[in-house]
């Protein structure tokens, strides 16, 4: 009884009890492959209760008519540049639930942002040039990363319980496991998706239009 209420008050008085979470995530290409860099996989804790750190900016760059990154995982509050390096114009934009958002015509040297306040997924595309595209990953809680190219990843500092343990692609789409988080120490994590039966499709312009099959710009 006495070691009980002690073990309850130096539970009390202890730091947050968090763990590590380690894995590796692959993905299935066409013709049975696996794909080789893995680093645009975003792996994420889904149901932790902790605020994403406060927010930094982040960049996604326009340069030859293409995003770099591809790929961006953010928490949410954090405010996006789009520098366009580009002598010609570029104008990004967002169509996707709350984080729609629009930045209008700019060329080289200039720069807009979105600050992006809630989680889901932003497809980010240019309403003149269809093949430029990106995605914005928005969470709700600090447990977010990118692979590594082989597939490894590391979450440090879960607090301890149960979550849902994702991974999204752009093309292989997401999967999820049940991940329950020691007090200390680590916790390993495996993750498999399937971007064999990928699509591309289409996506419209700002207007909710087909784009126009001649560049202008
Ligand atoms: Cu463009």
């Amino acid at each position: 009884m006495r070691s009980a209420l002690l073990a309850a008050v130096l539970g009390l008085a202890a730091p947050a009890a968090a763990g590590t979470v380690t894995g590796r995530v692959d993905v299935l290409d066409k013709g049975g492959r696996r794909l080789t860099d893995l680093s645009d996989v975003v792996v994420y804790v889904d149901g932790a209760r902790a605020k994403p750190r406060p927010a930094a900016h982040a960049t996604v760059t326009m340069k030859g008519k293409a995003f770099t990154p591809r790929v961006l995982v953010v928490g949410m509050g954090t405010t996006v540049d789009f520098p366009n390096e580009d002598p010609i114009f570029h104008n990004v934009f967002s169509v996707s639930g709350d984080n729609r958002f629009d930045l209008d015509l700019y060329k080289r040297p200039k720069s807009g942002s979105w600050t992006f306040l809630h989680p889901g997924l932003a497809r980010v595309y240019c309403n003149i040039h269809p093949q430029m595209s990106a995605v914005v990953l928005v969470r709700d809680n600090p447990f977010f990363t990118k692979a590594a190219p082989d597939g490894s990843f590391s979450l440090e500092g879960v607090p301890a319980g149960r979550y849902t343990l994702k991974a999204w692609h752009e093309r292989g789409g997401e999967t999820s496991a049940e991940l329950v988080v020691p007090a200390d120490g680590r916790v390993a994590g495996e993750l498999h998706l399937d971007a064999s039966a990928y699509k591309q499709l289409p996506h419209k312009n700002k207007f909710g239009k087909d784009y126009s099959a001649d560049e202008k710009y």
